[in-house]
């Protein structure tokens, strides 16, 4: 399928979805937040498909919703038409997501690399909430993740001043991952994402799931989670074929099942 503000790839068992309105810094427009809901609804449906990345270009990732196309609206059409829910399910994947954010990651997007998985950051990237400076506040989810990776101090410090952090800050704050020479960005997301679409697919989602499961529950009820979980891994075939590959010193096979 052809987009107009995405452009899509497959490479093995990664897609790579890069983020294409370069007149607009990669505005996120209501319909480039269709396209990519669009685009995860494949990927989440392809039993190929082991990880995705999510990038933008060098200039930016995303500076942000868009700007032009909210302006106007009254609180009745913003409520009615309620778009963050669109926004919300991309953090609602089901897959590992990995962001690969090189240049600014404003607003909208920041929030949309705090809704991925982990974020991998170019040595140029800036992120920021500076929705304040526009008499407003972050909408999809900067208030809450944020401050989550974060912590409060930076976070309120961001959100009430808008400043951006650049790559080497938002490593040392816990926001990115890690941060690569810009030029190297994307083969180190590829990289990345090729070694976690090369495991046990089940064992990989129910990972996700369970990290995720640490930021909605008590310490007790996540262990307890957690040992649920890696007790019903022991019902996959993955499970048998990495356990047994290890005590015959071979490579595993993982068939994702
Ligand atoms: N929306 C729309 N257009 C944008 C946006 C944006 N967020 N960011 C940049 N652009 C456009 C500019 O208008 C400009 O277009 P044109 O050439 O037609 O005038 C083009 O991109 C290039 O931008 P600049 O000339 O400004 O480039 P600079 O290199 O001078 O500056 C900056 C780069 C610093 C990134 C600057 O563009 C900027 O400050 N952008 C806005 C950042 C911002 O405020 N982001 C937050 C937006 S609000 C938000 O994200 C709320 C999220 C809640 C979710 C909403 C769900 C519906």
């Amino acid at each position: 399928m052809d987009y107009e503000n995405i452009r899509v790839e497959t490479r093995g068992r990664v897609a790579l979805v890069t983020l294409h309105r370069p007149a607009a810094l990669n505005a996120l427009c209501n319909a480039l937040i269709a396209e990519l809901n669009h685009a995860l609804d494949g990927y989440e449906a392809d039993a190929g498909i082991g990880c995705i990345v999510i990038t933008g270009s060098e200039k930016a990732f995303a500076a942000g919703a868009d700007i032009r196309e909210m302006q106007d609206r009254t609180h009745p059409e913003f409520y009615m038409a309620d778009p963050f829910g669109e926004w919300d399910k991309v953090g609602r994947r089901r897959k590992p997501i990995i962001a690969a954010v090189a240049g600014y990651a404003l607003g909208g997007g920041c929030e949309l690399a705090l809704m991925c998985d982990f974020i991998l950051a170019a040595d140029t990237a800036k992120f920021g909430q500076p929705e304040i400076k526009l008499g407003v506040i972050p909408g999809a989810g900067g208030t809450q993740r944020l401050t989550r990776a974060v912590g409060k101090a930076k976070a309120m410090e961001l959100c009430l001043t808008g400043r951006m952090m650049d790559a080497a800050e938002a490593e040392r704050s816990g926001l990115v991952a890690r941060v690569v020479p810009a030029a190297d960005l994307l083969a180190e997301a590829m990289k990345a994402a090729e070694t976690i679409a090369s495991m046990s697919l089940p064992a990989v989602m129910v990972a996700k799931e369970s990290v995720d499961r640490a930021f909605e529950t008590t310490l007790t009820e996540g262990i307890r989670y957690e040992r649920r979980v890696f007790y019903g891994l022991f019902a996959t075939h993955d499970q048998k074929e990495g356990m047994s590959a290890f005590v015959e010193k071979r490579k595993p096979n993982f068939e994702n099942r």
